[in-house]
């Protein structure tokens, strides 16, 4: 009998084979074959693991860095078994992508899910700042306010500042979470200037360098990486149009355009639109000074159009996203918006998973 498993095993190993020019590929179905019979699952390669975690990347719609899908730098960790490990492995990941600013993309895969037991990272991504709900207020991240609870009800407590980074919280099976603080040495951040208004840095503002997803889950060949956290670099307007502006988020659109001295009473004056710009222009401009990669969303179309075409060279059609993937600034100005894309979720790819608290 031929397993639900081996059915997605073998067209992941014959896709792998034919698109790498692998040879073999009946003798490494039967060997795969065998080891779901002996032990009800089956263990990649590192080839395969690698290659998994790169065509995830190219199948993820939403993304619209993928030209670079095929130098994800691609650590396997399968064989860490306790908290302390992963979260050394964690360490080395933030440390590596990091790279002193010249941030290099990469991915680290814990053990897949087995029947028995999963590791389970609770954050959304390794380095997240905290939202404290008082009252009506908040202060910090409005997004992290369910998780900062979770990280104080397990003991921790963070300075109470908009910026606070939150602890790492790592679950191994139906172990108790262990949560650590993150070296603040590890942490690189960019504090937010203008290029022309001085008193722009005034507002402490201040964004993290690497984004590091982790509460996503790798699927390749049927087995499920629960715990395969992945990170590439930032595009400015995540930052200045969307984590800094939203007004569930950090809800500056008014405080900037006051400053800019724009009136605030009137949509006409278009202050939300022209304060967005210069958040963005200072993001831009504070990653640059200090030397940590970024792109604007000009230049990543551009990127995702070279990304299409080469798909295209390959014989592969580009699925995506369309509503993820246009930029929220001027979203017109790209060729992304004029375009249409099928969303046809193909795997490996990285999916959603409910978080463990909650
Ligand atoms: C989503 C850019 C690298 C996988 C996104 C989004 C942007 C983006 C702008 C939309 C985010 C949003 O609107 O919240 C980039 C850039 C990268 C990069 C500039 C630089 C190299 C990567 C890497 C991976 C990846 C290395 C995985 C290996 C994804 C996935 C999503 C996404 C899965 C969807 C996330 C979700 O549904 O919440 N990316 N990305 N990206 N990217 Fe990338
Ligand atoms: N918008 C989120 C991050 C989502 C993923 N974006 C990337 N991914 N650039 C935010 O924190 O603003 N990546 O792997 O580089």
């Amino acid at each position: 009998m031929k397993t639900h498993l081996y059915k997605e095993a073998e067209a992941f190993i014959r896709q792998y084979h034919t698109e790498e020019n692998v040879p073999s590929v009946e003798e490494r179905l039967i060997a795969v074959e065998r080891e779901i019979f002996e032990t009800g699952s089956y263990t990649h390669t590192y080839e395969e693991l690698e290659y998994g975690a790169k065509v995830a990347w190219r199948n993820s719609n939403r993304c619209i860095g993928r030209l670079f899908w095929n130098s994800l730098n691609v650590f396997d960790a399968r064989h860490l078994e306790t908290e302390e490990e992963i979260r050394d492995a964690m360490f080395d990941h933030l440390e590596f992508a990091t790279n002193g600013g010249r941030i290099r993309s990469t991915i680290t895969i814990f053990k897949p899910k087995t029947p028995e037991k999963a590791v389970r990272i609770w954050n959304h991504q390794l380095i997240r700042y905290a939202g404290y709900q008082e009252g009506e207020k908040v202060i910090g991240d409005p997004a992290s306010i369910e998780f900062t609870r979770q990280c104080r009800r397990l003991g921790w407590e963070g300075d109470g500042t908009p910026f606070d980074v939150l602890p790492l919280v790592i679950q191994v099976g139906d172990h108790e979470p262990a949560w650590f603080h993150i070296p603040k040495e590890k942490i690189l951040e960019v504090p937010l200037r203008h290029p022309e208004y001085d008193w722009f840095e005034d507002l402490d503002l201040r964004w993290y360098a690497v984004p590091i997803i982790s509460d996503m889950c790798l699927e390749i060949g049927g087995l499920e990486y629960t715990a395969a956290p992945f990170n590439g670099f930032y595009m400015e307007t995540e930052i200045g149009a969307r984590n800094l502006a939203d007004d569930f988020r950090y809800d500056l659109l008014p405080v900037v355009a006051k400053a800019m001295g724009l009136d605030t009473k009137r949509n006409n004056s278009l202050w939300k639109d022209r304060a967005l710009i210069e958040v963005n222009q200072a993001v831009l401009y504070s990653y640059q000074s200090e030397g940590v990669s970024l792109v604007d969303h000009h230049t990543a179309a551009q990127q995702f159009r070279q990304f299409e075409k080469k798909e295209q060279a390959c014989g592969r059609q580009t699925t995506g996203d369309w509503t993820w993937l246009i930029p929220p600034v001027s979203p017109a100005a790209t060729h992304i918006f004029h375009a249409s894309y099928e969303n046809r979720m193909d795997t490996p790819n990285y999916f959603y998973q409910t978080p463990v608290y909650e």
